[in-house]
């Protein structure tokens, strides 16, 4: 008798550390942690629609892990909105970087657990990130806006669950 009241007791506990573990997570997500997750990098700017904004629509379709484009070019300073339609049978985003060599840091900082629970977004390497969409369930169409940065090319990466490494294309920004 005198085991099933432990035991009892026991299980008790374990609600009891269990629950007090999760409102801890609540608190941290809804502290100064959650701005720093919405601030924007520097290029994107609010999806709005102005004049002289081209839109570029592109998908997945299938188990393909790729873009429909892997070549956009556009003006430096433009604006542009990328329309996604995500077709295929996983879950996708399109993180836009500076250079080459950030593509490795920013795919490999968007495996760990913190950057997996902010929608495979990394926020140490933001730094590298000129712009990004939202991750785009399998069956969304997603949209985000951002100005040309100055002529070069820019690399665009899947981040979610290691895509990166297939999962590319290039913005060729123009004078
Ligand atoms: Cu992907």
């Amino acid at each position: 008798m005198n085991k099933i009241v432990l035991l009892c007791f026991s299980l008790l506990l374990i609600a009891i550390f269990l629950t007090e573990q999760k409102t801890g997570i609540a608190e941290i997500d809804s502290s100064g942690d959650l701005a720093l997750a919405n601030k924007s990098p520097e290029a994107q700017i609010p999806l709005i629609k102005h004049a002289d904004t081209t839109v570029i629509e592109m998908k997945t379709d299938g188990i393909k892990l790729g873009y429909s484009i892997t070549e956009i070019q556009a003006k430096a300073g433009d604006i542009l909105l990328i329309r996604y339609v995500n077709k295929s049978d996983m879950n996708h985003n399109i993180v836009l970087v500076r250079e080459e060599a950030d593509i490795r840091p920013v795919g490999m900082a968007a495996l760990q657990a913190d950057a997996v629970a902010n929608d495979w977004i990394p926020k140490k390497e933001m730094q590298r990130i000129i712009a990004h969409s939202d991750l785009a369930y399998s069956g969304e169409t997603i949209e985000f806006s951002f100005k040309v940065p100055p002529p070069g090319t820019y690399p665009y990466i899947c981040t979610y669950s290691a895509h990166w490494t297939q999962m590319q294309g290039r913005l060729i920004s123009t004078e």
